[in-house]
Protein backbone atom coordinates (compact mmCIF):
# COMPACT_ATOMS: atom_id res chain seq x y z
CA UNK A 1 0.00 0.00 0.00
CA UNK A 2 1.43 3.61 -0.88
CA UNK A 3 -0.09 5.27 1.62
CA UNK A 4 -1.95 4.56 4.93
CA UNK A 5 -5.43 4.80 4.71
CA UNK A 6 -8.51 4.95 7.50
CA UNK A 7 -11.77 3.12 6.30
CA UNK A 8 -14.41 4.88 7.18
CA UNK A 9 -18.24 3.56 7.80
CA UNK A 10 -21.80 4.84 6.00
CA UNK A 11 -24.22 3.71 8.27
CA UNK A 12 -23.85 6.94 10.65
CA UNK A 13 -24.26 9.00 7.47
CA UNK A 14 -27.91 7.06 6.67
CA UNK A 15 -28.92 6.17 10.09
CA UNK A 16 -26.49 7.19 13.06
CA UNK A 17 -27.25 11.01 12.06
CA UNK A 18 -30.21 13.39 10.64
CA UNK A 19 -29.28 15.45 7.56
CA UNK A 20 -27.82 18.15 7.38
CA UNK A 21 -25.26 16.78 10.57
CA UNK A 22 -24.52 13.48 8.88
CA UNK A 23 -23.02 15.49 5.78
CA UNK A 24 -21.06 17.61 7.93
CA UNK A 25 -19.32 14.80 10.22
CA UNK A 26 -18.97 12.62 7.44
CA UNK A 27 -16.80 15.15 5.70
CA UNK A 28 -15.42 16.35 8.51
CA UNK A 29 -13.88 13.39 9.39
CA UNK A 30 -12.25 12.89 6.09
CA UNK A 31 -11.15 15.90 6.33
CA UNK A 32 -9.28 15.08 9.67
CA UNK A 33 -7.77 11.77 8.54
CA UNK A 34 -6.51 13.55 5.72
CA UNK A 35 -5.00 16.26 8.57
CA UNK A 36 -3.23 13.84 9.89
CA UNK A 37 -1.30 12.25 7.05
CA UNK A 38 -3.69 9.14 6.00
CA UNK A 39 -6.48 8.84 3.68
CA UNK A 40 -9.88 8.21 3.92
CA UNK A 41 -12.09 5.90 2.18
CA UNK A 42 -15.81 6.02 3.08
CA UNK A 43 -17.52 2.94 2.33
CA UNK A 44 -20.62 2.01 0.83
CA UNK A 45 -22.61 0.43 -1.66
CA UNK A 46 -23.98 2.31 -4.53
CA UNK A 47 -26.42 0.95 -7.53
CA UNK A 48 -25.20 -2.30 -6.83
CA UNK A 49 -21.25 -1.59 -6.82
CA UNK A 50 -19.01 -2.09 -3.79
CA UNK A 51 -17.12 1.67 -3.51
CA UNK A 52 -14.34 2.07 -1.21
CA UNK A 53 -13.81 5.91 -0.84
CA UNK A 54 -16.41 8.14 -1.66
CA UNK A 55 -16.44 11.35 -3.64
CA UNK A 56 -17.58 14.83 -1.60
CA UNK A 57 -21.00 14.55 -4.05
CA UNK A 58 -21.34 10.70 -3.41
CA UNK A 59 -21.72 11.50 0.46
CA UNK A 60 -24.14 14.51 0.01
CA UNK A 61 -25.97 12.37 -2.27
CA UNK A 62 -26.24 9.32 0.07
CA UNK A 63 -26.60 11.33 3.20
CA UNK A 64 -30.28 12.61 1.54
CA UNK A 65 -31.63 9.10 -0.10
CA UNK A 66 -34.05 7.64 1.20
CA UNK A 67 -34.68 4.08 2.52
CA UNK A 68 -31.07 2.77 1.94
CA UNK A 69 -30.42 -0.71 3.56
CA UNK A 70 -28.21 -0.55 6.25
CA UNK A 71 -25.43 -3.88 5.41
CA UNK A 72 -24.15 -5.68 8.04
CA UNK A 73 -22.69 -8.82 6.97
CA UNK A 74 -25.17 -10.46 5.62
CA UNK A 75 -26.62 -7.81 3.71
CA UNK A 76 -23.94 -7.23 0.94
CA UNK A 77 -25.26 -9.84 -1.44
CA UNK A 78 -28.59 -9.08 -1.05
CA UNK A 79 -27.80 -5.23 -1.73
CA UNK A 80 -25.02 -6.54 -4.55
CA UNK A 81 -27.47 -9.08 -6.23
CA UNK A 82 -30.21 -6.53 -6.44
CA UNK A 83 -28.49 -3.48 -7.82
CA UNK A 84 -29.10 -1.19 -5.35
CA UNK A 85 -27.89 1.19 -2.81
CA UNK A 86 -27.00 0.39 1.03
CA UNK A 87 -24.75 2.25 3.63
CA UNK A 88 -22.16 -0.44 5.53
CA UNK A 89 -22.25 -1.19 9.31
CA UNK A 90 -18.47 -2.03 11.18
CA UNK A 91 -18.74 -5.34 9.90
CA UNK A 92 -19.73 -4.66 6.46
CA UNK A 93 -17.12 -2.14 6.36
CA UNK A 94 -14.29 -4.19 7.81
CA UNK A 95 -15.24 -6.89 5.54
CA UNK A 96 -14.97 -4.77 2.39
CA UNK A 97 -11.88 -2.76 4.03
CA UNK A 98 -9.76 -6.05 4.52
CA UNK A 99 -10.31 -7.04 0.95
CA UNK A 100 -9.02 -3.92 -0.46
CA UNK A 101 -5.87 -4.10 1.94
CA UNK A 102 -7.14 -1.60 4.21
CA UNK A 103 -6.56 -2.55 8.04
CA UNK A 104 -7.65 0.91 9.89
CA UNK A 105 -11.31 1.76 10.75
CA UNK A 106 -12.66 4.44 12.62
CA UNK A 107 -16.00 4.85 13.59
CA UNK A 108 -18.19 5.53 16.75
CA UNK A 109 -19.38 2.81 19.15
CA UNK A 110 -19.15 -0.68 17.42
CA UNK A 111 -22.47 -3.34 17.94
CA UNK A 112 -22.60 -5.32 20.58
CA UNK A 113 -25.02 -7.86 23.20
CA UNK A 114 -28.12 -5.44 23.59
CA UNK A 115 -29.35 -4.89 26.98
CA UNK A 116 -32.31 -7.25 27.73
CA UNK A 117 -31.66 -9.15 24.49
CA UNK A 118 -28.43 -11.19 25.13
CA UNK A 119 -29.52 -13.48 21.74
CA UNK A 120 -29.23 -9.60 19.64
CA UNK A 121 -25.59 -10.03 19.05
CA UNK A 122 -24.11 -7.16 16.47
CA UNK A 123 -22.93 -8.89 13.15
CA UNK A 124 -19.40 -6.35 14.24
CA UNK A 125 -18.43 -8.91 16.82
CA UNK A 126 -18.19 -11.90 15.11
CA UNK A 127 -16.66 -9.97 11.93
CA UNK A 128 -14.04 -8.31 13.91
CA UNK A 129 -13.29 -12.06 14.91
CA UNK A 130 -12.31 -12.87 11.67
CA UNK A 131 -11.41 -9.67 10.19
CA UNK A 132 -7.67 -8.91 10.45
CA UNK A 133 -8.67 -4.72 10.90
CA UNK A 134 -8.21 -2.77 13.76
CA UNK A 135 -11.19 -0.60 14.81
CA UNK A 136 -10.70 2.82 16.79
CA UNK A 137 -14.32 3.70 18.50
CA UNK A 138 -15.14 4.79 21.76
CA UNK A 139 -16.27 1.74 23.03
CA UNK A 140 -19.74 -0.44 21.99
CA UNK A 141 -22.33 1.44 21.92
CA UNK A 142 -23.48 2.79 24.99
CA UNK A 143 -27.23 1.43 24.70
CA UNK A 144 -25.74 -1.93 25.00
CA UNK A 145 -25.24 -4.80 27.60
CA UNK A 146 -20.90 -3.65 27.76
CA UNK A 147 -20.24 -6.13 30.43
CA UNK A 148 -21.91 -9.20 28.68
CA UNK A 149 -20.19 -7.29 24.51
CA UNK A 150 -16.71 -7.76 26.64
CA UNK A 151 -17.62 -11.28 27.91
CA UNK A 152 -18.51 -12.11 24.10
CA UNK A 153 -15.03 -10.19 22.68
CA UNK A 154 -13.69 -12.53 25.11
CA UNK A 155 -14.74 -15.96 23.85
CA UNK A 156 -14.13 -14.67 19.86
CA UNK A 157 -10.66 -14.00 20.94
CA UNK A 158 -10.91 -10.06 20.12
CA UNK A 159 -8.13 -7.85 22.42
CA UNK A 160 -9.43 -4.59 24.05
CA UNK A 161 -7.72 -1.79 23.65
CA UNK A 162 -7.75 1.27 25.82
CA UNK A 163 -6.37 3.95 24.79
CA UNK A 164 -4.84 6.53 27.26
CA UNK A 165 -7.21 4.98 29.59
CA UNK A 166 -7.44 2.14 31.68
CA UNK A 167 -11.27 1.05 31.47
CA UNK A 168 -13.93 1.05 28.59
CA UNK A 169 -14.93 3.95 27.47
CA UNK A 170 -18.66 3.96 27.40
CA UNK A 171 -19.44 5.94 24.58
CA UNK A 172 -21.55 9.45 25.60
CA UNK A 173 -19.63 8.99 29.06
CA UNK A 174 -15.34 8.43 29.49
CA UNK A 175 -15.73 5.65 31.64
CA UNK A 176 -17.96 2.32 31.82
CA UNK A 177 -15.80 0.96 34.80
CA UNK A 178 -15.11 -1.94 33.09
CA UNK A 179 -11.40 -3.11 32.78
CA UNK A 180 -10.00 -3.23 29.16
CA UNK A 181 -7.64 -5.92 28.22
CA UNK A 182 -4.31 -3.45 28.36
CA UNK A 183 -3.80 0.10 27.89
CA UNK A 184 -1.89 1.87 25.41
CA UNK A 185 -0.61 5.56 25.45
CA UNK A 186 0.84 6.33 21.94
CA UNK A 187 -0.12 5.23 18.07
CA UNK A 188 2.98 3.15 18.13
CA UNK A 189 1.97 0.85 21.25
CA UNK A 190 -1.10 0.10 18.90
CA UNK A 191 0.89 -0.74 16.18
CA UNK A 192 3.58 -3.17 17.57
CA UNK A 193 0.36 -5.23 19.55
CA UNK A 194 -0.98 -5.46 15.94
CA UNK A 195 2.16 -6.33 13.85
CA UNK A 196 2.74 -9.00 17.12
CA UNK A 197 -0.86 -9.86 16.22
CA UNK A 198 -0.24 -10.70 12.51
CA UNK A 199 3.05 -12.28 13.24
CA UNK A 200 1.31 -15.06 15.28
CA UNK A 201 -1.56 -15.76 12.78
CA UNK A 202 -4.22 -14.59 14.81
CA UNK A 203 -7.15 -14.16 12.70
CA UNK A 204 -9.42 -11.07 13.05
CA UNK A 205 -9.17 -7.73 14.42
CA UNK A 206 -8.47 -5.06 17.31
CA UNK A 207 -10.69 -3.11 19.16
CA UNK A 208 -8.85 0.33 20.45
CA UNK A 209 -11.25 1.76 22.55
CA UNK A 210 -10.88 6.28 22.91
CA UNK A 211 -12.68 8.06 25.85
CA UNK A 212 -14.73 10.79 24.12
CA UNK A 213 -12.91 14.39 24.74
CA UNK A 214 -13.63 15.47 28.15
CA UNK A 215 -15.10 19.09 26.75
CA UNK A 216 -18.19 17.38 25.08
CA UNK A 217 -18.43 13.97 27.74
CA UNK A 218 -21.80 13.46 29.20
CA UNK A 219 -21.89 12.80 33.01
CA UNK A 220 -22.26 9.12 33.37
CA UNK A 221 -25.90 9.16 35.23
CA UNK A 222 -27.21 11.49 32.65
CA UNK A 223 -26.17 9.23 29.72
CA UNK A 224 -27.29 6.38 32.10
CA UNK A 225 -30.56 7.78 33.01
CA UNK A 226 -31.73 8.81 28.97
CA UNK A 227 -30.32 5.42 27.70
CA UNK A 228 -32.65 3.73 30.28
CA UNK A 229 -35.23 5.55 29.16
CA UNK A 230 -34.57 5.22 25.49
CA UNK A 231 -34.71 1.66 26.24
CA UNK A 232 -38.06 1.40 27.97
CA UNK A 233 -39.66 3.35 24.80
CA UNK A 234 -37.93 1.07 22.54
CA UNK A 235 -39.37 -2.19 24.30
CA UNK A 236 -43.04 -0.21 24.25
CA UNK A 237 -42.82 0.10 20.65
CA UNK A 238 -41.47 -3.19 20.22
CA UNK A 239 -38.16 -2.07 18.58
CA UNK A 240 -35.73 -4.43 17.79
CA UNK A 241 -32.35 -5.92 15.76
CA UNK A 242 -31.27 -3.71 13.11
CA UNK A 243 -34.01 -0.68 13.88
CA UNK A 244 -32.90 -0.71 17.49
CA UNK A 245 -30.05 1.38 17.06
CA UNK A 246 -31.51 4.57 14.72
CA UNK A 247 -34.72 4.71 17.21
CA UNK A 248 -32.91 4.85 20.40
CA UNK A 249 -29.73 7.39 19.25
CA UNK A 250 -32.93 9.49 18.45
CA UNK A 251 -34.85 9.16 21.68
CA UNK A 252 -31.56 10.06 23.23
CA UNK A 253 -31.05 13.00 21.45
CA UNK A 254 -34.39 14.21 22.61
CA UNK A 255 -33.59 13.23 26.01
CA UNK A 256 -30.39 14.93 26.48
CA UNK A 257 -31.69 17.75 23.97
CA UNK A 258 -28.62 17.39 21.92
CA UNK A 259 -26.08 17.03 24.05
CA UNK A 260 -25.62 13.31 22.88
CA UNK A 261 -25.21 14.18 19.37
CA UNK A 262 -22.97 17.13 20.26
CA UNK A 263 -20.74 13.90 22.00
CA UNK A 264 -21.12 11.61 19.38
CA UNK A 265 -19.77 14.31 16.78
CA UNK A 266 -16.78 14.99 19.21
CA UNK A 267 -15.87 11.37 19.54
CA UNK A 268 -15.93 10.79 15.82
CA UNK A 269 -13.86 13.12 15.23
CA UNK A 270 -11.66 12.40 18.00
CA UNK A 271 -11.47 8.54 16.72
CA UNK A 272 -10.60 10.14 12.92
CA UNK A 273 -7.46 11.41 14.66
CA UNK A 274 -6.31 8.33 16.56
CA UNK A 275 -6.96 6.09 13.39
CA UNK A 276 -4.93 8.45 11.21
CA UNK A 277 -2.16 8.24 13.30
CA UNK A 278 -2.12 4.55 14.04
CA UNK A 279 -2.15 4.14 10.35
CA UNK A 280 0.78 6.00 9.76
CA UNK A 281 2.50 3.94 12.69
CA UNK A 282 1.53 0.72 11.21
CA UNK A 283 2.83 1.97 7.97
CA UNK A 284 6.00 3.31 9.09
CA UNK A 285 6.85 0.12 11.57
CA UNK A 286 9.22 -2.18 10.30
CA UNK A 287 7.73 -5.55 8.86
CA UNK A 288 8.39 -8.27 12.27
N1 LIG B 1 -23.02 3.66 16.68
C1 LIG B 1 -23.78 4.78 16.59
N2 LIG B 1 -24.63 4.86 15.54
C2 LIG B 1 -24.75 3.88 14.61
C3 LIG B 1 -23.94 2.73 14.73
C4 LIG B 1 -23.10 2.67 15.79
O1 LIG B 1 -23.68 5.66 17.42
O2 LIG B 1 -25.56 4.01 13.69
C5 LIG B 1 -24.06 1.62 13.72
C6 LIG B 1 -22.66 1.13 13.30
O3 LIG B 1 -22.64 1.06 11.89
C7 LIG B 1 -22.59 -0.25 13.90
C8 LIG B 1 -24.01 -0.68 13.82
O4 LIG B 1 -21.73 -1.10 13.18
O5 LIG B 1 -24.71 0.49 14.26
C9 LIG B 1 -24.36 -1.90 14.64
O6 LIG B 1 -25.69 -2.22 14.37
P1 LIG B 1 -26.29 -3.65 14.79
O7 LIG B 1 -26.42 -3.62 16.29
O8 LIG B 1 -27.64 -3.67 14.10
O9 LIG B 1 -25.33 -4.68 14.28
MN1 LIG C 1 -27.81 -4.75 17.20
Amino acid sequence: MQQPVVALESTLITHGFAYPDNVHIALEMERIVRAHGAQPATIAILNGQVRVGLSEDEIRALAQAPNVRKCSTRDLGIVLGRGETGSTTVAATIFLAAKHGIHVMATGGIGGVHRGHPFDVSADLTELARTPVTVVCAGPKALLDLALTLEHLETLGVPVIGYQTDTLPAFFARSSGLPVDARVDTPEDVARIVRARRALGAPGGELVCVPVPEEAALPAEVAEAAIAEAQRRADAAGIRGAAATPFMLAEIARLTEGASVRANMALLRNNARVAAAIARALHTLPTI
